[in-house]
């Protein structure tokens, strides 16, 4: 999937850009949003009930936004897919994500992310088209409309309760292109990368 050597210069990069600045007193790197509050899974999932990956369903739909998906929502039964093992998807004009379709598609993905320390994680998505994020009952991040492959600002989630926490996402593919990758530097893990298939998981209907 490519990308992954170029995020880690990239994030050195803003990191070093971010570092100067402030040495100077230069505000180049707008202030990364602080998210805490986030809700853990009450109760705790069953861990003998959990499967690997995220519970995904989908739309066919041609949608331009995260609100026109969730209209035809209103009216439509997603079908559910494969499971998603994790957010690694820059796939230029196959399929989109688990789908059989390479266009027009929307999907809802839940299922929890586990944060097993508490701390600073520091969140980046890479999406398109359209994105909405929820994690632990809280919106962290959207870019809900049609668009060409584009990153997040840096997304801080600061927790003090180690565990499982929903995630809920909704995405959409119009035409083109897709992309829909999760970054994140998690506490004890060093740098930027892919959040790792591990802390995924999602309950069986
Ligand atoms: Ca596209």
């Amino acid at each position: 999937m490519g990308g992954r050597n170029f995020i880690g210069l990239l994030w050195r990069a803003i990191r070093t850009t971010a570092f100067i600045a402030g040495l100077l007193a230069v505000p180049l790197v707008a202030q990364a949003e602080t998210f805490s509050g986030l809700k853990p899974a009450s109760p705790q999932p069953d861990e003998a009930n959990l499967k690997p990956g995220l519970a995904v369903k989908y739309y066919g739909v041609k949608v331009d936004s995260i609100k026109e998906l969730e209209e035809n929502m209103g009216y439509m039964d997603g079908k559910p897919g494969t499971p998603i093992p994790m957010l690694n998807y820059q796939v230029g004009q196959g399929n989109v994500l688990t789908s059989n379709s390479n266009d027009m598609v929307g999907a809802i993905i839940t299922g929890y992310i586990k944060m097993a320390e508490p701390g600073r994680y520091v969140f980046m998505v890479h999406s398109n088209d359209g994105v909405w994020i929820a994690i632990g009952d809280k919106l962290i991040y959207e870019d809900p409309d049609v668009h060409a492959d584009r990153f997040s600002d840096e997304i801080v989630v600061e927790i003090s309760e180690p565990g499982w926490y929903p995630i809920h996402i909704k995405y959409f593919e119009k035409k083109n292109t897709s992309t829909l990758e999760l970054y994140w530097e998690a506490p004890g893990f060093g740098e930027l990368d892919y959040v790792p298939a591990e802390v995924f998981s999602h309950l069986v209907e």
